[in-house]
């Protein structure tokens, strides 16, 4: 493979699952054709080719899960698995074209503003380069978090977390422990339930569980989807429509908040018999307040007899002996840490330095804050795509990238980088937020998120940090976010 040789690129974007191929096709259609998309892996896909765990899926409908300007109308289900979502990705790289711009396994080490030059210098590890511009998106469910836990290192078996799933290791007729109770691991509780010996679940919190309404697209419906592409777009906007309309409940109608606990609490009860099992499975906190789950096959799996729940967290192991936090003890073959990802303290913000000479993660030591859920104050010609306060708890993240791909749309006409580039006299050489502008944005959703369910639910989340402070969730619609997105808003930014 060719090492990069100190090459300039107008656009430098990092990371090609959904944001930064989104962000490569963008911008091809704004007339920029010089640009590299950096991967550290072999292949595209993010955080969908990272997930293969058992039973990996999405829990958006598929036809909102997809790209705008790339619809798919052969989804074969309501929600798509990981397998489709990964092959849609692979699709898109090849129809926009964008493989002679990936360089693959080249993984960025660190980021540098030049000051002098108005450039990003990036060390990878295929080589140097420079960029007039840098996108991160890299994502925040991208690096994998283990907790720290005392004697793991003692642990004679198996041990993988659910976005290092190992394909090649036989589950089968094993002693399993699953540590962790969310999105990840609710789909891979029931996946792997049959095949093991005895499964032990390690639950510290207990998650809200709706009935997911799945079923697969055939016959009339599908022809029409094929056939008929108004018959995606306006099936993509009702489901757009009432994704905007559950919003309020989550942030300020704790009436339709009881209403969705009534039927998840209809749901448990329906397939949870034992009044036990069903006390420990009921969450302590209002629903919305983590991420809600959809799944018609969790519960059932464990009620089975080959289940045990540990109702508290991992503490330490000691061999093959895992002990929780209660005292109890369970012994296992292999460990599956369905334990998250470093949503807020992200690798990609230690290895960017700005302008003042400081890494994002330093800037950020108080709290991410980007203006837009774009740019930090000190990193002129650099955007985060997926940044502070722009995840949801409700709908798709799809919709938000987009949003985020007009933005940089606008950025780089600010910049003019398809014509002859910073300094040509006609686009600004370099932009940078002012601080002023991030501190109004960023206080006005603060204020806003105060109220929200995911601040006041009486949970804790990875929506917060580890000071509690909610830096990663939008408090409005994705439509007002396509608003405040529109444009780059000279007035903010500094020259
Ligand atoms: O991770 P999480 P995830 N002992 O951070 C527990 C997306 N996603 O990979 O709740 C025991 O949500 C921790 O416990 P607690 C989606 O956005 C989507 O499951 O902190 N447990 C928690 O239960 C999702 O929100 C899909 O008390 C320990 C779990 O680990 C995001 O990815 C599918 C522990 C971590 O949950 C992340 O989901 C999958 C310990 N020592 C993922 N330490 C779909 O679309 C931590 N935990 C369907």
């Amino acid at each position: 493979m060719a090492e990069l040789t100190g090459e300039h690129a107008r656009v430098a974007v990092i990371g090609s699952g959904f944001g930064g191929l989104g962000a490569a096709v963008r911008l091809r259609r704004e007339g920029i054709t010089d640009f590299v998309v950096l991967e550290r892996s072999g292949s595209v896909g993010g955080t969908w080719r990272d997930n293969a765990y058992p039973g990996c899926a999405c829990d958006v409908p598929s036809h909102l899960y997809a790209f705008s300007f790339a619809p798919n109308p052969r989804w074969p289900r309501t929600f798509s698995g990981q397998r489709h979502i990964r092959a849609y990705l692979e699709h898109v790289t090849d129809t926009f074209g964008l493989r002679p711009h990936i360089r693959f396994d080249c993984e960025v080490r660190a980021l540098r503003w030049d000051p002098g030059a108005l450039h990003w210098e990036i060390d990878t590890t295929r080589g140097r380069l420079t960029a007039d511009m840098a996108v991160s998106a890299t994502g925040p469910l991208s690096a994998p978090k283990v907790p720290d836990i005392p004697g793991l290192e003692t642990f004679p078996g198996k041990v993988f977390h659910s976005a290092r799933w190992d394909h090649d290791y036989d589950l089968r007729g094993k002693r399993v422990a699953v540590i962790g109770t969310g999105a990840s691991a609710v789909q891979i509780v029931p996946s792997i339930q049959p095949q093991v010996q005895r499964l032990t679940l390690f639950q510290r919190t207990p998650p809200w569980v709706l009935p997911r309404l799945e079923r697969r697209i055939g016959g009339v419906e599908q022809w029409l989807h094929e056939k008929v592409p108004a018959a995606g777009a306006l099936r993509r906007a009702v489901l757009w429509g009432v994704r905007e309309l559950q919003v309020g409940a989550f942030t300020k109608r704790p009436r339709e908040l009881g209403m969705m606990e009534k039927v998840a609490l209809w749901h448990l009860h329906r397939a949870v018999k034992d009044p036990a099992l069903r006390t420990v499975l009921r969450p302590g906190y209002r629903i919305g307040c983590k991420r809600v789950l959809l799944s018609n096959t969790y519960y059932p799996a464990l009620a089975r007899p080959n289940v045990d729940i540990v109702a508290s967290g991992l503490r330490a192991v000691h061999g093959s002996t895992l002990t929780a936090v209660d005292g109890k003890r369970a012994e296992v073959d292999a460990i599956v840490f369905a334990t998250g990802f470093h949503v807020t303290d992200t690798p990609i913000a230690r290895r960017t330095t700005g302008a003042r000479g400081t890494t994002l993660a330093e800037e950020w030591q108080d709290g991410m804050a980007a203006l837009r859920g774009a740019s930090a104050a000190g990193f002129p010609n650099f955007m985060t795509i997926i940044g502070p306060n722009t995840n949801l708890g409700n709908s798709s993240m799809i919709l938000m990238i987009e949003s985020q791909l007009n933005y940089l749309a606008d950025y780089v006409r600010q910049l003019d980088l398809h014509h002859d580039g910073p300094g040509d006299g006609r686009g600004k050489a370099a932009l940078d937020a002012r601080p002023s502008a991030v501190r109004a944005y960023n206080d006005r959703l603060q204020e806003r998120l105060r109220r929200t369910v995911w601040n006041t639910g009486g949970c804790d989340s990875w929506y917060l940090d580890a000071a509690g402070r909610n830096t990663t969730v939008w408090p409005g619609t994705t439509g007002e976010f396509r608003k405040a997105t529109r444009r780059v808003n000279p007035a903010e930014y500094e020259v």
